[in-house]
């Protein structure tokens, strides 16, 4: 009798074990991989993981990728499924696809593939398309599904997410783009036509055709710089086409962004932006606050389609986070050197994106109910949920610049400008912080005492505050000014300077302190000769005064009493963003060493000329 109970106790103990080596998705899912045709008759690899409690129906949760629906082969499982635990455990058909002309999928690869708005053959493809015949097959060909789909992503998933919603297949009622692009030519790849050199690393990823593999392919094209500092390495470089000795003619995405320097038909239909009508599912796009690689995508893509589909279920979320920083578990939120709280994205995972699929892709009641607009006031570290974005309760208040480096809200009388030499030689560097990345993330946060401190930066800031300010929705840069050159960049930085005795966070550099830190709370940049049009390019003339005008990323932001609002304005940003020669040529990947020269710039803040920042104060 008690050999039976011990071997049953020994095998339940041996099951448990080799349970617990077993990742969830292993213990709770079965794997399966297809290679579905689309319409032209391409294949695309989709690895499909089902749940093996078959009692009920399951509706679909789907991502497709450019980085690879691995790991490939039977018996393979990821740590986890889904965009969180949360949705892992409750239960969906999880599907996992590589894009046209990615990994393991056929085709051609083509960045931001152009949308075709009314498809007449089957050659007409997009990833519009394949959503729709890959949504159509799964729900065909595998079992025990609830007829709905959902999908998500994020950053270029994010954009293929955004690109299955418009002209969706009527099974795909959930779409959770997250830090989409929205287009390559305002997120990522440039700001405002300013070319982020420190993408360039980033170009091999996307640069390569490749037939169908399960094996990386881009890592062996990715340059060997041969240092870690890419602020020197690039300031040694010169101009852009030195570069061409890395990227030879089969980068075609490189010789893409050489040759399309202006916003012309080539970037236009490759923005997705621009085809949000007849997005049916219910939206719930997200962001981050401090997200530097896509902050225009998922703002723009939220009130587009909210001003051209007003019947849609259309939402957002913009938490105080990094790229992607919301599908991370971590029990602190800090951004670089700046604490937000404890288990954001958990709170968000599991209270937001949770019941905003369950409740469509399942019936489920949305419990406290989802909010229009949920968002994070990054300076008092708080949740509030709006009815609008930006909120209607907003009022805009201008604050101009004068000749003593203020920044209030009556508008100069003086006749005067504050002049700097801007040196594409000596440029303003985007961080102290700088190191060869993928791309940079870490800077949003970032003290910008170091720029502050430059005779080629210009500094106005208020007084300190007696109370608290929160900047909820738009921000616009009027400047007036002029150059000794032909084309010069505008960069303007909005910074929260913190009292002498703010406390130090765990997370702070150590070099650093709290104390007089002066936050980053927005930047942007506008390539001066796009300040008319993205697409024709104009010179300056030299010392005429002309207006630069251009928005900087939405805020949700509080600056407290005893803080300080700051505004900075300088030409270079070095090498989150190329140099700027400041002779206007055509093509500045194709500039020459003798057209980067020293200029000297003007601010105007005068009665005529008074340049300012327009913000919206929540009242
Ligand atoms: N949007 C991000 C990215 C795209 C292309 C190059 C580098 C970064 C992302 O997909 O992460």
């Amino acid at each position: 009798m008690w050999k039976n109970v011990l071997s049953i106790a020994l095998l339940f103990f041996s099951i448990s074990l080799f349970a617990q080596d077993l990742s969830y998705p292993e213990e709770f899912y079965d794997k399966a991989e297809y290679d579905i045709p689309m319409r032209d008759g391409v294949k695309l690899h989709t690895t499909v993981y089902t749940p093996k409690d078959q009692s009920k129906t399951y509706p679909f949760l789907m991502k497709r990728t450019p980085y690879s629906s691995r790991p490939y082969g039977e018996g393979q499982f990821p740590s986890s499924l889904g965009p969180n635990k949360f949705l892992m455990e409750d239960g969906y058909i999880f599907v996992y696809q590589d894009v046209r002309g990615r990994w393991s999928s056929e085709g051609d690869y083509d960045n931001m593939r152009p949308h075709i708005a009314d498809k007449k053959t089957d050659q007409d493809i997009d990833e519009s398309s394949d959503t729709y015949d890959t949504i159509d097959w799964l729900l065909g060909n595998i079992k025990n599904n609830n007829g709905k789909v959902g999908q998500w992503g994020i950053s270029y998933p994010g954009y293929y997410t955004t690109a299955g919603a418009v002209d969706a297949h009527p099974a795909l009622k959930a779409s959770s783009p997250q830090a989409p692009i929205g287009d390559f030519y305002f997120d990522d790849f440039h700001h405002n036509g300013a070319y982020l050199l420190s993408y360039w690393i980033a170009t091999s990823v996307f640069g390569y055709q490749t037939e169908p593999t399960t094996k990386s392919w881009y890592t062996n094209n990715i340059p060997n710089i041969g240092t870690q500092d890419q602020y020197q390495f690039f300031l040694d470089i010169g101009p852009l086409k030195n570069l061409d000795k890395y990227y030879k003619e089969d980068n075609f995405f490189w010789q893409e962004l050489k040759t399309h320097p202006d916003y012309d038909e080539f970037w236009q239909k490759r923005g997705i932006i621009q085809h949000l009508n007849n997005v049916r599912p219910a939206m719930m796009t997200v962001g981050g606050w401090f997200d530097a690689e896509d902050l225009y995508g998922p703002l723009t893509t939220y009130k587009t389609i909210e001003k051209k589909n007003p019947n849609t279920y259309n939402t957002i979320v913009m938490g105080p986070w990094s790229h992607g920083d919301w599908a991370r578990d971590r029990e602190r939120q800090a951004v670089g050197n700046v604490y937000f709280g404890d288990h954001i994205s958990d709170h968000f995972q599991k209270n937001i994106e949770r019941p905003f699929f369950n409740h469509f892709l399942k019936d489920e009641p949305v419990g406290s109910g989802l909010a229009e607009a949920y968002m994070f006031d990054t300076g008092r570290n708080q949740w509030t949920s709006f009815g609008n974005w930006p909120p209607k309760e907003s009022e805009k208040q201008t604050y101009f610049f004068n000749e003593k480096e203020e920044l209030n809200t009556t508008s100069p009388t003086a006749s005067e400008y504050t002049e700097f030499i801007s040196d594409p030689n000596k440029p303003v560097p985007y961080s102290e912080d700088i190191k060869v990345v993928f791309t940079p993330r870490k800077f949003m946060t970032d003290d910008q005492r170091f720029a502050a401190r430059r005779p080629d930066v210009l500094v106005f800031e208020t007084e300190v505050l007696e109370e608290d300010v929160t900047l909820a929705g738009e921000i616009m840069a009027n400047l007036f000014v002029s150059t000794t050159g032909t084309d010069a960049d505008w960069v303007v930085k909005l910074v929260d300077v913190f009292p002498p005795d703010a406390k130090d966070p765990e997370e702070m550099q150590d070099h650093l302190r709290m104390s007089n830190y002066h936050m980053m709370v927005r930047s942007e940049v506008m390539r001066g000769r796009y300040r008319n049009s993205f697409e024709k390019p104009e010179a300056f003339k030299p010392n005429r005064v002309t207006e630069v005008n251009f928005p900087l990323q939405d805020v949700y932001h509080t600056f407290k009493r005893g803080h300080k609002i700051q505004i900075q304005v300088q030409s270079t940003w070095f090498p989150y963003i190329d140099r700027n020669p400041q002779t206007f040529v055509k093509n500045i990947f194709m500039a020459e060493e003798k057209d980067f020269q020293k200029q000297t710039h003007r601010v105007y803040h005068s009665k005529d000329y008074p340049s300012s920042v327009t913000v919206e104060v929540l009242k």
